[in-house]
């Protein structure tokens, strides 16, 4: 029996050598130590032996457990120090290399344009003044003098909201009645800009949603060479002096008179192309002077008070002023067109 013993001993360690991963390990367990395991049988096994050999044979049976159960600990303990240096090694930082370097954001280049339109009028003494986009119906068109069933609501479609009457405004002439009613009765200039929104097909040159920023002047004695004194000025300064800018007359029913101002396209330096529809010009605002229906609804006396009002879009100014051929590039998210801004 115990040199029985001393083989099974003898294999045990060795298959023990033998096992590499946890897998192999638990199967050297059970094979060896568990309930039926050969070490466990032994031991039971020892109860039939002639009574003058149990004690010796107990004995070593027990030593052989013993043994084997420590060789199988120090084993378990050698694999684990071996699984884990690989993974620290596998997964080692090596802290010494350059990071990524953080790709940094930009203005847009609607936002450039739209701080250098503030910078310009900030100089002639017009400050910024927020109105919402989510316009009612009454001061996107009625208060401006276009009442239900205006034909003028054809070139101001929009899109509606399902509460009857809330709308996304079109313009940002509504703000001009924000403006009066918080300014009322003094004399005051500012800017409103933002966004528009418009139910109509996109072209290279229109789109749903773009921005305009209106300008609004009141006080009592603004006259119509005001209106053309500033606009003549914000363009020289936007494209340059030798930009050429003419007034068309127009209609607005929220002005009177009603102008839009066209600037030669630089595109073609006014032979024309795509950009300004073969006509040399490119409509970048319409503008007028406030319609005395107007003043009074924002509260101004139109006998004591006059106005002048202009909106534009920034969207055809860039492109006036970087000769991009289509409004769509704008906000179809393109990184080759927008990096150009950077
Ligand atoms: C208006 O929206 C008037 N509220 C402007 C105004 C304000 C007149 C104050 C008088 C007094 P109009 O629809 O023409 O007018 O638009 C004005 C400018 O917004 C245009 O000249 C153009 O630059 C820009 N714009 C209009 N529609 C679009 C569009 N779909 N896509 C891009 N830009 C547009």
């Amino acid at each position: 029996m115990t040199q029985e013993l001393e083989q099974l001993r003898e294999r045990a360690l060795a298959d023990l050598e033998q096992a590499e991963t946890p897998e192999a390990l638990e199967a050297w367990r059970v094979a060896y130590l568990g309930r039926s395991g050969e070490v466990t049988l032994s031991l039971r096994g020892i109860g039939q032996l002639p009574p003058e050999e149990r004690p010796a044979a107990g004995q070593m049976a027990n030593q052989v457990r013993l043994q084997l159960t420590e060789a199988y600990e120090t084993r378990q303990a050698t694999l684990e120090t071996a699984a884990l240096d690989e993974s620290l090694r596998a997964e080692a930082l090596d802290v010494r290399l350059p990071g990524r370097p953080p790709s940094l954001g930009y203005l847009h280049v609607i936002t450039q344009v739209l701080r250098e339109i503030y910078t310009i009028f900030g100089q002639m003494g017009f400050h910024v003044y927020r109105s919402p986009e989510v316009e009612d119906d009454v001061t996107n068109f009625q208060m401006l003098n276009i009442p239900p069933h205006h034909p003028a609501r054809d070139m101001w479609s929009t899109f509606h909201t399902t509460d009857a009457g809330v709308l996304l405004r079109t313009h940002t002439s509504p703000g001009q009645i924000h403006a009066m009613r918080a300014y009322h009765p003094e004399p005051f200039r500012v800017i409103l800009p933002g966004k528009c929104y418009r139910y109509e097909q996109v072209t290279t040159r229109s789109e749903h949603m773009f921005y305009q920023v209106e300008g609004l002047a009141i006080g009592q004695n603004i006259t119509m060479a005001d209106l053309k004194g500033v606009l003549e000025s914000f363009v020289k300064e936007m494209f340059g002096p030798e930009r050429k800018l003419r007034f068309r007359a127009s209609y607005f029913p929220f002005t009177e008179p009603s102008a839009e101002v066209d600037v030669d396209c630089i595109l073609c330096e006014g032979e024309g192309c795509q950009l300004c529809k073969h006509s040399g010009w490119l409509e970048v605002l319409g503008c007028g002077m406030v319609h005395p229906t107007v003043l009074r609804n924002g509260g101004y006396d139109p006998e004591a008070y006059t106005g002048l009002a202009f909106g534009m879009g920034p969207e055809r100014l860039a492109m006036l002023k970087y000769g991009i051929p289509d409004i769509r590039l704008f906000y179809s998210n393109d990184l080759r067109f927008l990096r150009q801004f950077a």
